[in-house]
């Protein structure tokens, strides 16, 4: 028998990280499919997966900042970018761009050309209506609920609905000034 050479530290947390990453999709895959199944309706199912994503978009926002060390943005754009390059590769391991600027700084498209989501994920027909990765948006939306920031986040393009890329539009409807708590004398 061939002698079983020792893999290094290096090639397990890969290992790891993979299974953790294909387990991951598969239960997210799991929890839509059991949505379609319990609910029958694919628009309830795409507004039970954006409600989904509020709540954990409300509660990861402080794990977001706490381990991002990232301060107060200047302003939408730097925002945005922070979601696209620093959030989606803390969460979601890819990172996103961020294109498609309105004149005023206050509508963007996030595009994302790899979406661990959907690894392994074909659609069937009875489902095309469906935003299979709706979570994502409500995740926005509850995480800049958060830090003030009211937002309107949808779908423009989908890989799963036959595009080339997934583009998510994010549009700030208002921003909620944040007080200073104390008076100065
Ligand atoms: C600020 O307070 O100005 C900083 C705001 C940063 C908001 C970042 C929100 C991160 C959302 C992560 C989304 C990940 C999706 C997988």
């Amino acid at each position: 028998m061939a002698p079983v050479a020792p893999r290094s530290g290096d090639a397990i947390f890969s290992n790891i990280e993979r299974v953790n990453a294909e387990l991951f999709t598969l239960t997210y895959g799991a929890i839509v499919r059991q949505l379609l199944t319990d609910l029958e309706e694919v628009d309830e199912v795409n507004k039970q997966l954006d409600q989904m994503g509020y709540n954990i978009g409300i509660r990861l926002i402080d794990e977001f900042l706490a381990k991002s060390y990232v301060s107060r943005c200047v302003d939408f754009k730097e925002t945005a970018d922070v979601i696209a390059k620093v959030g989606f590769k803390m969460f979601l391991g890819v990172t996103a761009s961020v294109t498609n600027w309105d004149a005023d700084g206050t509508c963007c498209s996030i595009v994302l050309e790899d979406n661990p989501l959907v690894d392994f994920v074909e659609l069937p027909d009875t489902c095309q209506g469906l935003y299979y990765c709706n979570i994502l948006s409500g995740v926005i939306r509850g995480a800049l609920d958060m830090v003030s920031m009211k937002t309107e986040v949808t779908w423009i393009r989908d890989l799963l609905r036959g595009d080339d890329v997934f583009e998510l539009q994010v549009k700030l409807l208002k921003q909620i000034p944040e007080e200073y708590p104390y008076k100065d004398d």
